[in-house]
Formats: structure tokens, C-alpha cells, sequence
């Protein structure tokens, strides 16, 4: 299974084409929009999230409620085009017309793709960098994950998330008892955390960068469970499956990296407090003690919850703008001011789960077919039956 997106943050519509879905697989277009919906929400939004109203159209591969096994084409508008038709249109400008159109940027934001963008395609207009560099992106993008949640929900295989951390406030509460009560704590926090008093400081600090002009960033978690032994491979670098999530985490706009399990702590302590112990009984078969190593040794999955945590940095289109140069002039500038959020990190956790639900259902199909819905069952429930007698 792969994907493309494509669509500009001012443009008439997002894209997504994704191949390699299996057929007879209920979908509806409801399954893709309460995970657009989840993306819009989360406290420290800006006045873009007003304007859009994120639903998806099918315009290929879905069939009376079911997918076909074609290409899956799913589109959603902007609604923000019609204020940008003139801006952003397709025909050619004469060099008149062209001087009219307003919202031309020549003072790159630190921090953004603007700068390296425009030197490397020769644009002199950093518009042309900006509009398809922007977040706005990350609705495709969850438009590939909800498909990919929906493929690994007809498996008994869930996907949840939490926020650990904005602006240097720590949650002090990350446990949980199931995956469903992760999954219901955060979906009624305003910034998806499960400590009452970390969510309220969290509010506080978004309110002060917003009055600031600043912005804040964050660290998420995503959490996948009902995941058989195996999934990825020891055999290549390119088939490890942890490499895969932590490199396609790290191509989430504004993200700095990411760590699986305890991650970057396990530098820290002996091996004898890193590696989990395994253990066996008749009910469940072979499990980990612990799940410091987040669910994954070799580059496989070991049956434990897959466990990811992400660093966004803060958004870098600040209204208090930092020094920059106009590339025209070549004089020193603030950067160009552009809407934006004061903090996505709650949106982010929404589509961090999507981006780790996308890579992780490409491993379920490579395991156990790709074709047809009820085939791929009947290969999966066969494999688990056959890790629990092993
Ligand atoms: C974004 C800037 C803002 C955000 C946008 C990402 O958009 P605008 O410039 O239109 O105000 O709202 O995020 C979305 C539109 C979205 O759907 O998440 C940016 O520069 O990255």
C-alpha cells in the first residue's frame, strides 16, 4: 500500500490517492471525516480552523460502502480557496496583472522551508514554497491514516495518543488502564492530555504565546495495540519496521525527531533495566514483562503495544516575527507575518496517530496479503493461533 498527496494550503483542494487497499473492506466517507474532524480541534488553533470544514469526497476505489481494490482518490476542499482565487490561479499573470497580486513573499520566516525552497526552485516569489510547505498538508495526509486505521480496526488492531508535554509542562499522569480509556480521556481534553492539572497549565501557556505573539511546541505519544509478533523484518535495514514509523514521524511538518519505547532514556541505564523479560502462559502465549522497547526488537513488532513519542518544535510563523533579509533588497526585515496557530501540538498527536497507523497497516498487508479482506483474515488469524502454540 502507498500513497501520494498533493494541493496547495490556499489551493482548491487536498488529495489523496491510495493504492493497494484491500477489496471488500467496509468505508465509508464517515470513517475518514471523524478523523479529519479530530485533526481540526485541539485548543490553540487560529482562525483558519474556523473557515475550514474539513469533509472528504471518494472519487475512486470505493463502491457502495466497499472498496473495489482500485485506487482510493479522496479530495477535500478548501474553503478558503474562494478568498484566494486570484492569488492562486492556474492561468498565466500578464506582468501588469502580475504586480497586482498581493500576498507575494519576499522576507523568508526562520524556521520555514521559504528560504531554501525559493533558492532551490528559483522561485522569487516564496508563496509558491509556502503554500504547499504549509501544515495544511497533514489533512491529506490523515486522509491516508483514517483509511489505514480503518483497515487495522477490521483486525482488532487499535490506535490511541496522548500529549505528554507543551511548552515545558510536563503531564504527570500518562498511564492508563485500555487503550478505549486513553483513547475517550483525550478526545475530551481540549489539548488531549490526561492530567487535569497539566491540561489547565498547558491552556494557560498557549494563552500567553498567543498574547505574545510566539508559539509553543510539544511532545506526543502514539500508541498501537493488537499487533501480532512480527511485523517489519531483521532480514534488510529498509524492511525495519520502527525505522520506518521514526522516519515517517520525523517528515511531519514541524517535527524534530522521534523515540521509540523509553527512547532516548535507554542511554541512560544498564542493560538490565532497558531489555524486557519474556514470559509465557497458555492464555496469551509469549508477552514482555516490561515494554521499555516500545514493541519492537529487531525491527519487528513482539506483540507488546507499539509505543512512539514526537517532538514538534513551535510553529514558526510568529506574529512577533524574528529577523530576516528580503531577498529583493537584500536589507535586513522582520519576516513576513502570516496567520497561523499559536500551538498545533494537540492537532499534531491527531495526526502523528494517523502517520504511524499508515506505516504499521503497510507491514499488516505485506504480511498477509493485500487483495482481499476476508483472505488476509483467514492468513492473520491462522499466524496468531500459530505464535501462541510456537
Ligand atoms: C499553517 C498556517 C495556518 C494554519 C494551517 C497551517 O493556515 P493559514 O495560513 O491559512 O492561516 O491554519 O493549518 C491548516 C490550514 C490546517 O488545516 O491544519 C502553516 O503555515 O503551516
Amino acid at each position: 500500500m502507498r500513497f501520494l498527496t498533493a494541493g496547495e494550503s490556499h489551493g482548491p483542494q487536498q488529495t489523496t490517492i491510495v493504492e493497494g487497499v484491500p477489496a471488500q473492506m467496509e468505508l465509508l466517507e464517515e470513517d475518514i471525516n471523524q478523523e479529519l474532524a479530530r485533526r481540526q480541534g485541539g485548543y490553540g488553533r487560529g482562525r483558519r480552523m474556523q473557515i475550514e470544514k474539513d469533509k472528504v469526497k471518494f472519487l475512486s476505489g470505493v463502491r457502495h460502502g466497499k472498496t473495489t481494490g482500485a485506487p482510493i482518490t479522496m479530495v477535500v476542499e478548501n474553503d478558503d480557496f474562494k478568498h484566494w482565487e486570484k492569488i492562486m490561479g492556474t492561468e498565466p499573470l500578464s506582468e501588469e496583472e502580475a504586480e497586482k497580486v498581493k500576498r507575494k513573499i519576499t522576507r523568508p520566516r526562520p524556521g520555514h522551508a521559504d528560504l531554501n525552497g525559493a533558492i532551490k526552485y528559483g522561485h522569487r516569489d516564496m508563496r509558491n514554497v509556502l503554500e504547499r510547505s504549509s501544515a495544511r498538508e497533514t489533512t491529506a495526509r490523515v486522509m491516508a491514516g483514517a483509511l489505514a486505521k480503518k483497515i487495522l480496526k477490521t483486525f482488532g488492531i487499535e490506535v490511541g495518543g496522548q500529549v505528554l508535554t507543551i511548552g515545558g509542562i510536563h503531564s504527570a499522569q500518562t498511564s492508563y488502564s485500555s487503550i478505549q480509556e486513553l483513547q475517550e480521556k483525550t478526545e475530551a481534553s481540549p489539548v488531549r492530555c490526561l492530567d487535569p492539572e497539566a491540561e489547565k497549565q498547558m491552556m494557560e501557556a498557549i494563552d500567553k504565546a498567543k498574547a505574545d505573539g510566539d508559539s509553543i511546541g510539544g511532545v506526543v505519544q502514539t500508541v498501537v495495540e493488537g499487533l501480532p509478533v512480527g511485523l517489519g523484518s531483521h532480514v534488510q535495514y529498509d524492511h525495519k519496521l520502527d525505522g520506518k514509523i521514526v522516519g515517517a514521524v520525523a517528515s511531519i511538518n514541524a517535527f524534530k525527531g522521534a523515540e521509540v519505547g523509553i527512547g532516548f532514556e535507554a542511554a541512560n541505564r544498564p542493560g538490565s533495566q532497558v531489555h524486557d523479560e519474556i514470559v509465557w502462559d497458555k492464555e496469551h502465549g509469549y508477552y514482555r514483562s516490561t515494554n521499555n522497547l516500545g514493541g519492537f526488537e529487531g525491527g519487528m513488532t513482539n506483540g507488546m503495544p507499539v509505543v512512539i513519542q514526537g517532538v514538534m518544535k513551535p510553529i514558526p510563523t510568529l506574529y512577533k516575527p524574528l529577523q530576516s533579509v528580503d531577498i529583493d533588497s537584500k536589507e535586513p526585515f522582520k519576516a513576513s507575518i502570516e496567520r497561523s496557530d499559536s500551538c498545533a501540538v494537540p492537532a499534531a498527536s491527531v495526526v502523528m496517530e494517523n502517520v504511524v497507523a499508515f506505516e504499521v497497516a503497510v507491514s499488516f498487508l505485506d504480511m498477509f496479503g493485500t487483495d482481499n479482506v476476508d483472505r488476509i483474515r483467514r492468513n492473520f488469524e491462522e499466524y496468531v493461533q500459530e505464535a501462541k502454540e510456537f
